[in-house]
């Protein structure tokens, strides 16, 4: 192996198994990692090592060789039996870490076994990856599945520069603590050169976690940047926010066949102002509050019945998981009541769509959208904001972002803030983006997509692989 390769370490890889109608077939992965990720890594030489999906065995490996044709980047794959994926993914994830990080303690159930399992994995994810590293390559670590890998690779004797991001907020110590397993996470991520969050508000929760629970760290604050020392390892704590591929969208809004497309979907909707949400089917986006909302908006604004509509797109996502199958449910039975409640032969008040759109048809609806309404109870940074803002090239489109999202800390300039909880004050919201005139949209617009262009993907990986290969950051190289 040549020096000098990442080594980018996931749950999931670029691409997924699925059953298809002549055995199983690759296709895209779904969400914000991977979305992020992609266009970093298509110019980058390394390895991607994650989970490629249920039903993979060694023949797929050609196929996948082939898939990863448009990157120079080598797929692994780790394979897991399905006790250690319930354990470690549905379990240990997706049933501890996920709802806690979200501030969603109610909704953790705290199972040992889990942790078993999560150890396990998190070795075998370390496995992999030290059997591709070399002293020159360094290893980028992604989100909540994989806190502990850092630690193992260290046990590994791979001594090269590591760096941890997560995706997802960090809670706060009065939530933080009732994780069992708390002291054991954070001794961990000390194992790691870089630690990254996406929100200034995350790295001051890890940093008062760390305080509070491993007081033999000692920190240095030097130039708004913090830097630890645990066991004789130095640590820099940083807060990186993600970004989106900003050229990709905008270029793409303003191709022929997507303006003709827009122009279809205004028709279809017959001049009424279309609210757009885009979501993952996840109790953590706020959908029965947001539905909540809209029914205040019908029952309390007559005037805006027939004048609006919401398109709801609903990306399908963790499926075998009885709480989202719940949620969906819970979802789908709200939207037939108020589209009962208050719909007529020529006006659906919510278009559902339960199921994930090409690329150009979703970017088509960000640019046909009046209103985008985004409004997750909590989100570590929410990139279907900035999508939204890249596609609109015609800055006509408002809006309305839950204060809770971690894109609210730099959108906060342009976009309506809310608190998602609060349906009187979302109704109120949609009803002053509705009546907003064009110069206000254009003047919002204008600064969103200014902020969603200068800090674009390309600037975040730069940003973090400075410090990960560098130690300091980019403005610290210029100088
Ligand atoms: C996690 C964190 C953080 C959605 N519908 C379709 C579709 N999507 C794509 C969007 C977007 C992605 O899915 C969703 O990203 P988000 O950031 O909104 O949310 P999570 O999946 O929860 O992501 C989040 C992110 O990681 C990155 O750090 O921002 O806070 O929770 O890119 O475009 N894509 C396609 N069709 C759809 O119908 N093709």
């Amino acid at each position: 192996m040549k020096t000098g390769n990442m080594i980018l370490v996931s749950n999931r890889l670029p691409t997924t198994i699925e059953p298809g109608p002549d055995g199983p077939m690759l296709k895209p992965s779904s969400g914000g990692l991977v979305t992020a990720l992609k266009p970093v890594f298509k110019a980058r030489k390394g390895y991607w090592i994650g989970w490629l999906g249920e039903g993979y065995g060694e023949e797929m490996d050609e196929l996948l060789a082939g898939s990863a044709t448009d990157s120079a980047c080598q797929l692994v794959t780790v394979t897991l039996t399905p006790g250690e994926r319930r354990g470690f993914y549905t379990g240990f994830s997706n049933e501890i870490v996920w709802p806690l990080f979200h501030d969603l303690q109610e909704r953790c159930n705290f199972d040992p076994t889990y942790w078993k399992a999560y150890v396990s994995v998190n070795r075998k994810f370390a496995d992999a990856a030290a059997r591709v590293a070399d002293h020159g390559s360094i290893v980028w670590v992604h989100d909540y599945h994989l806190m502990l890998v850092g630690e193992f690779l260290r046990g590994h004797g791979v001594r090269s520069r590591m760096g941890f991001f997560l995706h997802i907020p960090f809670p706060p110590v009065d939530i933080f603590e009732k994780l069992p397993w708390r002291t054991q996470i954070l001794r961990a991520l000390f194992r790691f050169d870089v630690i990254g969050f996406q929100t200034p508000r995350d790295e001051r929760n890890f940093l008062g976690c760390v305080r509070r629970f491993l007081p033999d760290v000692d920190f240095q604050r030097n130039d708004g940047e913090v830097r630890a020392v645990s066991d004789g390892r130095e640590t820099l704590i940083r807060n990186f926010p993600i970004g989106i591929d900003f050229d990709e969208f905008n270029t793409h809004a303003q191709q022929p066949e997507v303006a003709a497309r827009i122009a279809e979907i205004r028709e279809d909707m017959r001049g009424r102002q279309i609210i757009l949400g885009v979501d993952r089917l996840d109790y953590t986006k706020g959908l029965p509050e947001r539905l909540r909302a809209f029914q205040h908006l019908f029952a309390t604004c007559k005037s805006l019945r027939r004048q609006v509509s919401l398109v709801q797109i609903v990306v399908p996502s963790r499926e075998n998981i009885p709480k989202y199958r719940e949620l969906k449910l819970e979802t789908e039975t709200f939207i037939s009541q108020i589209n009962g409640q208050y719909g007529d032969p020529g006006w659906m008040p919510i278009h559902y769509i339960h199921r994930s759109l090409e690329r150009p048809e979703l970017i088509a609806l960000y640019s046909a959208a009046d209103i985008a309404l985004i409004t997750p109870i909590k989100d570590g940074m929410n990139l279907v904001a900035k999508e939204f803002c890249a596609s609109q090239v015609e800055e006509r489109g408002v809006l309305i972002l839950s204060e809770f999202a971690g894109s609210a800390e730099q959108l906060n300039n342009g976009a309506i803030l809310v608190n998602p909880y609060d349906i009187g004050a979302v109704a109120d919201a949609l009803h002053a983006a509705y009546r907003m005139d064009q110069g206000e949209r254009t003047q919002r617009m204008r600064k969103l997509r200014r902020r969603v262009r200068n800090a674009d993907v390309f600037r975040w990986c730069d940003e973090f692989c400075s410090y990960l290969e560098n130690g300091y950051g980019r403005a610290a190289r210029a100088a």
